[in-house]
């Protein structure tokens, strides 16, 4: 039983999530109680870390576990996402939780179970639920953290999630490297804010995420490419990723791109890791949340979807290798100049990019009509620059973007944006067709091109497709040439018949 009720926190489940959690807690100053539902592996955590700055708590019970912590108590859960996120907050609320308390849920659930958690306990708590991005090491020493819950108790976090959050230095806009432990990044701005009511935190966590299955498999696909066109090694690539990582595309995920190109194989000095690792992508379901949830919604994110359909394709290793024996492809030898391909590679992958984002903070913004929340897109950019997995120089140009016109309607027509679309689109369709004509699978690159040749055209072909609707199910259609919401609709084929103007849906008639 604890003997004191000294501690800022609680903290229940101690996986590796968990304890990074509680270990960046107390090394700001803070004292976290943690309670595990195995008792014993509370104990080793105890055990292996006397000596935090502001101190551990063991407790081997849920009920001490509340006795332990201050009021309003602050209660982190970190266990598994679905069911046992249910689990335990019963079992604080049977222990004797109070309306005032807040649980916090850190773990990766769907925001939907967020909006009907808070709705559920709302009489017993106040339920909270934070997006944590980062990975164990950002958990650790700096995550990226999107709170969304009710906006009243958010101030009772606020100091421990701003303390523990990664930091960004406010002149550069990057991220403040990692610290190392017993010695937190106290200054720079925290890349945290409350994000919004019930499940938005969640929401906005899911939406990086999604960003994040499009970011890596356009970076894959620019490897693909350059590899096959251009016959370079892994350590010929792994400079060029390097280079990249100096301008515009700086970024987390190239800077480790960077290194596994030049990584060895531990077991044979003379090749490379990336070559003996199976291309095969599994996945936890992020990515497809988020493209069901753009499907939802009817947002045109196909780019992230076509990323999680890339993963899909690449899981049905045993077909392809069949695949590869039948089916034919074009016969082609890239006799252009090596450096100018590396560029356009380069180019295509950040207008690809900014594609991908521009979805991303689309669904973001079709989510806020749907579930009645109200973000602040300059903020949630701003979040990501440092400690999560996106992070990237490149926020900071989304943030400002945000910052000069709040209400953009789409991160395409933004003046920065725009520019490097138009600098860099000559570039990304020579790789696009590059890349038929080789063919090499390139769909991510392919798919955003789409997105951003559909977005910007006046007219689209969806008039023939409107008129077969009509043909075959008496869909309806609109006219050019009168005001938009007035149906009409055709007996097809028609040579004489009228068209007959329809009423207007929800009209009384
Ligand atoms: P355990 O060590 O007792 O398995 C990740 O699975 C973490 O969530 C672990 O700390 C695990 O505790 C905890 N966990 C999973 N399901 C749980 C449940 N239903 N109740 C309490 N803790 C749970």
């Amino acid at each position: 039983m604890a003997e004191q009720t000294q501690a800022d926190i609680g903290l229940i489940g101690l996986a590796v999530m968990g304890e990074n959690l509680a270990l960046n807690i107390a090394d700001h100053g803070f004292n976290v109680a943690v309670y595990n539902r195995t008792t014993q592996v509370m104990k080793n955590f105890i055990a292996a870390n006397p000596d935090t700055p502001g101190g551990l708590i063991g407790c081997e019970s849920v009920a001490d576990l509340l006795a332990a912590v201050k009021k309003p108590r602050k209660i982190i859960v970190l266990v598994k996402a679905g069911a046992a996120v249910d689990t335990v907050a019963q079992q604080l609320i049977g222990a004797g939780l109070e309306k005032d308390d807040l649980i916090i849920d850190c773990g990766n659930s769907q925001w939907t179970d967020t909006i009907r958690r808070e709705k559920d306990y709302s009489r017993q708590c106040r339920f909270f639920g934070s997006g944590v991005s980062g990975g164990e090491v950002g958990a650790r020493f700096g995550p990226s953290l999107m709170p969304g819950g009710d906006a009243q108790a958010w101030r009772h976090l606020e100091p421990i999630w701003k303390a523990i959050a990664a930091k960004v230095d406010p002149g550069t806009g990057k991220a403040i490297e990692t610290a190392k432990p017993g010695q937190p990044v106290k200054d720079g701005i925290p890349c945290t804010a409350y994000i919004g009511e019930n499940g938005a935190g969640h929401y906005v966590k899911m939406i990086h995420n999604g960003i994040e299955y499009i970011d890596m498999q356009l970076i894959s696909e620019a490897y693909f490419l350059m590899r096959n066109l251009l016959s370079l090694q892994p350590d010929e690539l792994s400079p060029i990723f390097a280079r990249w990582n100096q301008g515009d595309l700086d970024s987390y995920l190239i800077e480790i791109t960077a290194d596994i190109l030049k990584q060895r194989d531990p077991r044979d000095a003379d090749s490379f890791l990336v070559d003996r690792v199976l291309d095969t992508a599994q996945q936890k379901g992020t990515g497809k949340w988020t493209s069901i949830n753009a499907l939802d919604m009817g947002i045109p994110a196909n780019a992230i979807a076509e990323a999680v359909f890339a993963r899909c394709l690449s899981a049905l290793k045993d077909e392809r290798i069949e695949a590869a024996k039948h089916l034919a492809g074009p016969r082609y030898t890239y006799s252009g100049d090596r450096d100018e391909l590396i560029n356009a590679v380069h180019d295509a992958l950040y207008c690809s990019k900014i594609c991908a984002y521009a979805q991303g903070f689309q669904l973001m913004r079709a989510a806020e009509g749907e579930y009645h929340w109200k973000f602040d897109f300059a903020s949630i950019a701003g979040i990501w620059r440092g400690g999560c997995i996106i992070r990237a120089r490149f926020l900071q140009k989304i943030t400002d973007a945000y910052t000069r016109a709040p209400g953009l309607v789409n991160l395409l027509l933004d003046p920065y944006f725009k520019e490097q679309l138009h600098k860099g689109q000559s570039h990304w369709r020579t790789v696009v067709a590059l890349a038929a004509q080789a063919g090499l699978a390139a769909p991510a690159f392919m798919s955003a091109l789409a997105y951003y040749d559909g977005y910007r055209s006046a007219q689209l072909p969806a008039n023939l497709l409107q008129a077969q609707r009509d043909y075959f199910g008496a869909h309806t259609y609109e006219r050019t040439d009168e005001p938009r919401g007035a149906l009409f609709h055709l007996d097809w084929p028609a040579p004489d018949r009228p068209e007959i103007a329809m009423p207007a849906p929800g009209s009384a008639v």
